[in-house]
């Protein structure tokens, strides 16, 4: 029992990193660092406190949980001198409040929108289990990587089982089912997981995530690296709140002007993996700066690079961009049309603009 809640603990601790605002996590200078491990500390107390009130009373999925721990710890993917990068995903439904108290009905990997960003490397024996705690099917695709059929997409018969997840020929994973999603990646990539076709709509009710594929040898890597998804979300019409059905234009799950500031410092290079997942042409401007497109669709790495100061993303295009941080102030990176800064009332900023700032020194 103690082991099973130390893995369960160690699973916990794991999880509560990934969701401190994943996406700007890596924007933290070591001050705030260590401000943040003082409030992760005492979240990890707080868990723990949590966890002895529940204890006795374990329940089967997390049985299960500490179970597959366990199975993975002991038995390492076969073949592989190196240890498995293990990542876990559990799609559950949430409340979000897309800014402004405007709530959306939303499905999430570990309640946040986006979903965790995963960051593997070119060779690196990889694990992501997927957790299907909502009350609908869902599946996995991994968009932009190139991996073998067993693993790309659906759980199918033949794939990777564990002991939890014994290979099922069903296409999909119903509510309460787990599956252990396990390859080696050889192509850099710039990516993004979501549930593949048959289950694209709970893409736009918020089930998406970056995965960037590193490449081993990297000449040019950058000193931050941030990834932003454009989307289009709903907000049901509310009696309660008076609010109106409406679609909302967001940038990681948030708009204008409650979208998080993106902050850098001087002589940075910063990497951008923007997600065009909206129906509409989004023409994307940054102030004061150039854009200098390093990948673009799949095409990792582009070469050679080109210069935009505005870069046009057709609906489903992924482009990734680096900005060297050479010109101090406040700046706005922002659609550049209209219907897509101003809401319905007239309101600016709305929707899809963000403030681009240099930290003071
Ligand atoms: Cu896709």
């Amino acid at each position: 029992m103690a082991r099973s809640l130390a893995a369960l603990l160690s699973l916990v601790t794991l999880f509560g990193w990934a969701g401190s605002e994943p996406a700007l996590a890596q924007f933290n200078e070591v001050d705030d660092l260590a401000a943040e491990q003082a409030k992760e500390k005492q979240e990890l107390e707080n868990m723990k406190q949590e966890l002895r009130s529940i204890k006795g009373e374990v329940n089967d999925a997390m049985r299960s949980m500490s179970e597959l721990t366990q199975t993975m710890q002991e038995r390492p993917m076969a073949g592989a001198a190196q240890a498995v990068h293990e990542m876990h995903l559990f799609v559950k439904e949430k409340e979000i409040d897309l800014g402004g108290g405007k709530k959306a009905h939303c499905l999430t990997y570990n309640g946040m929108v986006p979903g965790p960003e995963l960051h593997l490397k070119e060779g690196e024996p990889t694990r992501i289990v997927l957790h299907n705690e909502s009350t609908v099917p869902t599946s996995l695709h991994f968009h932009g990587l190139v991996l073998p059929h067993t693993v790309d997409g659906l759980p199918r018969a033949g794939a990777a089982a564990t002991k939890d997840s014994p290979a099922k020929s069903e296409r999909y994973l119903r509510p309460g089912e787990n599956f252990a999603y396990q390859f080696i990646p050889t192509v850099q990539a710039s990516g993004y997981y979501h549930p593949q076709v048959m289950h694209l709509k709970q893409r736009d009710m918020g089930l998406y995530g970056a995965i960037v594929v590193h490449p081993r040898l990297n000449s040019r890597a950058p000193d931050q690296e941030l990834a932003l998804f454009i989307n289009k979300m709903t907000l049901p019409a509310s009696k309660e709140s008076g609010q109106k059905a409406q679609d909302v234009l967001v940038i990681n799950g948030k708009t204008a002007p409650h979208i998080p500031a993106i902050e850098t410092s001087p002589g940075k290079r910063l990497r951008l993996h923007i997600y065009n997942l909206s129906d509409q042409a989004v023409p994307l401007h940054l102030g004061g700066h150039r854009l200098e497109v390093v990948a673009s669709n799949g095409s990792d790495p582009l070469e050679p690079h080109v210069i935009r100061d505005t870069i046009n993303l057709n609906p489903a295009d992924r482009v990734v961009v680096d900005v060297l941080a050479d010109n101090p102030g406040v700046w706005s990176l922002a659609s550049d049309r209209a219907n897509q800064v101003i809401d319905k009332e007239g309101n600016f900023p709305s929707g899809l603009a963000v403030v681009f700032k240099y930290k003071l020194q």
